[in-house]
C-alpha cells in the first residue's frame, strides 16, 4: 500500500504552472552551463526531519500524522519507514538521501544489538536504493542524542564516551561505504563547552583532532574514499561549539594535518547563527578550496535559534547559487534539505510542498545566477574594481618584487595615492534585483 496514495510523480510544468505541487524551475534534464540542472543541485533529502521529525518542541509534545508508522520503536517499523522514504523521494524526484545511524534505526540494549538493528534496516535501504536509483549522500552518527554524550563525544571529558563514539563512527563508515554513500558527516554536536570553568580546551581540541584522524585511518583500512565533511555551527546545543564557523574549522582541519580528507559542509541557518551570511560562508570557504556540501534551509530573522526552516527565498539561493557556480559546484556533495515542515504544518502532504517549494526555489536561484555570470556585469564591476593589481605596483605587490623599501621609494616619489572611486553598493544592488 503506497504511503502518499494521492501524490504523484512531481514534474515540471513551466514557471506558469498554478500547481502548487509541480515544479515551476526545476526541469531535471534542462543544461544551463553545460550541465544538467540535476547535476548542478544534487538534491537530497534529509531522514532525521523529514522521516523522524514529530514536530515536538520545549512547548508541547509532537503534533505530526504519519499514518505509516506503528507507535513503536521496533526493527519492523523503522524497516517500513525506510520503504516509505524511498516512495516519497521517489515521487519528489530527489536523487540523494543523507542521515544519522540514529535516524533510520532503533537504539538496542548494547551496541552489539544496536549495531544489529542497524544492519536489519540498511538491507532495506540498500534494496530500496537499488530499485529506485536513488544514492546516499552522506552518513554520519548521531552523538549528540544519548545522555551518554552529555559532555561531548570526541570531546568527552569521559574517555569511554571517546571510545563508545568511536565505535559508533566505525560502524557508520562501514555501512555508509556499503551503501555507497559519497561523504561522510561530522556535525560536532555536542562538541564545545557549556562553562569554561571545568573545561581543558586544548586537551578537547587534542582528542577531537585524533579523532577525525582515526576516522581517516579507518576509512583508509576499508577504502571507504567518500569525502569528510566538517560542518560549522557556533552554539546550540552548547554555548560554543568548537566548529564555530568556516574559518574556525578550516584552522581545526589545518592544526591537525586533515585538509587532504575533509572539506566543510555548510549549512545556512549555522552561518546566520555565527553572524555570518551563508554566501559569507560559501565565498570563505570556496577560496580556500574546502567547499564539499551544503546544508539547505534557513533561520527567522526575529529568532535567534536553528529553525531549520524550508528555504523560499530566491535572494537567498541566487546568492548561494554564485557561489557554487563560481567555486566549480558543489559535487560529490550536494544540496542537502536540512530543514523541517513546521509544528503547524502537520499533515503528509506538507513534506511534499516543503521540498516542492525548497527545490525550486534553488533550481531559480541557478537559473538567475547562470544569467548573472552570462551578462558578466558583476563580474567586469569587481575585475575593473582591482585593475590597480594588475599592472605597475600592484602586480609587483602580488608577485612579491616589492618590499617595504621600494614601496616607500614608491610613495615618496608619487606624493600621494590615486584618487579612489565609488564602491557602487546601491548601484550593483539596484542591478541584482534586475535579474530577480
Ligand atoms: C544540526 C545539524 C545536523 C547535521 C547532521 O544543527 O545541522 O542535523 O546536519 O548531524
Ligand atoms: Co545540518
Amino acid at each position: 500500500m503506497p504511503a502518499f496514495p494521492e501524490i504523484d510523480k512531481i514534474t515540471y510544468e513551466g514557471p506558469n504552472s498554478k500547481n502548487p505541487l509541480a515544479y515551476r524551475w526545476y526541469n531535471e534534464d534542462e543544461v544551463i552551463e553545460g550541465k544538467s540542472m540535476k547535476d548542478h543541485l544534487r538534491f537530497s533529502v534529509v531522514y532525521w526531519h523529514t522521516f523522524r521529525g514529530n514536530g515536538s518542541d520545549p512547548f508541547g509534545m509532537g503534533t505530526m500524522i504519519r499514518p505509516w508508522e506503528d507507535g513503536t520503536d521496533s526493527v519492523e517499523n523503522a524497516q517500513n519507514r525506510a520503504r516509505v522514504a524511498f516512495e516519497f523521494m521517489e515521487k519528489l524526484g530527489a536523487p540523494y538521501y543523507a542521515f544519522h545511524d540514529r535516524d533510520v534505526a532503533p537504539e538496542g540494549n548494547s551496541l552489539s544489538e544496536t549495531n544489529a538493528n542497524f544492519d536489519a534496516v540498511v538491507k532495506v535501504l540498500k534494496e530500496e536504493q537499488e530499485r529506485s536509483g536513488i544514492k546516499l549522500l552522506w552518513g554520519t552518527a548521531n552523538m549528540f542524542s544519548n545522555p551518554r554524550f552529555m559532555h561531548g563525544a570526541s570531546t568527552s571529558c569521559n574517555a569511554d564516551a571517546f571510545a563508545f563514539a568511536a565505535a559508533q563512527v566505525k560502524k557508520c563508515l562501514e555501512v555508509t561505504k556499503e551503501l555507497g554513500g559519497q561523504n561522510y558527516v561530522f556535525w560536532g554536536g555536542r562538541e564545545g563547552y557549556q562553562c569554561l570553568f571545568n573545561t581543558d580546551m586544548q586537551r578537547e581540541l587534542d582528542h577531537m583532532g585524533r579523532f577525525m584522524n582515526l576516522a581517516v585511518d579507518y576509512a583508509n583500512e576499508i577504502g571507504f574514499d567518500g569525502t569528510f565533511l566538517i560542518e560549522p555551527k557556533p552554539k546550540e546545543p552548547t554555548k560554543h561549539q568548537y566548529d564555530s564557523d568556516a574559518a574556525a574549522c578550516i584552522n581545526f582541519l589545518r592544526a591537525y594535518g586533515l585538509t587532504e580528507r575533509f572539506k566543510l559542509n555548510i549549512e545556512t541557518n549555522h552561518a546566520t547563527l555565527a553572524g555570518h551570511t551563508m554566501m559569507h560562508e560559501l565565498d570563505y570557504t570556496g577560496h580556500q578550496g574546502l567547499l564539499g556540501s551544503i546544508d539547505a534551509n534557513t533561520g527567522d530573522l526575529m529568532l535567534g535559534w536553528d529553525t531549520d526552516q524550508f528555504p523560499t527565498n530566491f535572494y537567498l539561493t541566487t546568492e548561494i547559487m554564485l557561489m557554487l557556480l563560481k567555486y566549480g559546484g558543489v559535487a560529490p556533495g550536494g544540496v542537502n534539505f536540512d530543514a523541517k515542515v513546521r509544528r503547524e504544518s502537520f499533515e503528509p502532504m506538507d513534506l511534499f510542498h516543503a521540498h516542492v517549494g525548497g527545490m525550486d526555489a534553488f533550481a531559480r536561484g541557478l537559473r538567475i545566477a547562470a544569467s548573472m555570470r552570462a551578462d558578466g556585469e558583476l563580474e567586469n564591476f569587481v575585475k575593473q574594481r582591482y585593475a590597480s593589481w594588475d599592472t605597475g605596483i600592484g602586480a609587483e605587490i602580488e608577485s612579491g618584487t616589492a618590499d617595504f623599501k621600494a614601496l616607500e621609494t614608491y610613495m615618496l616619489d608619487k606624493g600621494e595615492i590615486e584618487a579612489n572611486q565609488s564602491g557602487r553598493q546601491e548601484m550593483l544592488e539596484h542591478l541584482v534585483n534586475r535579474y530577480l
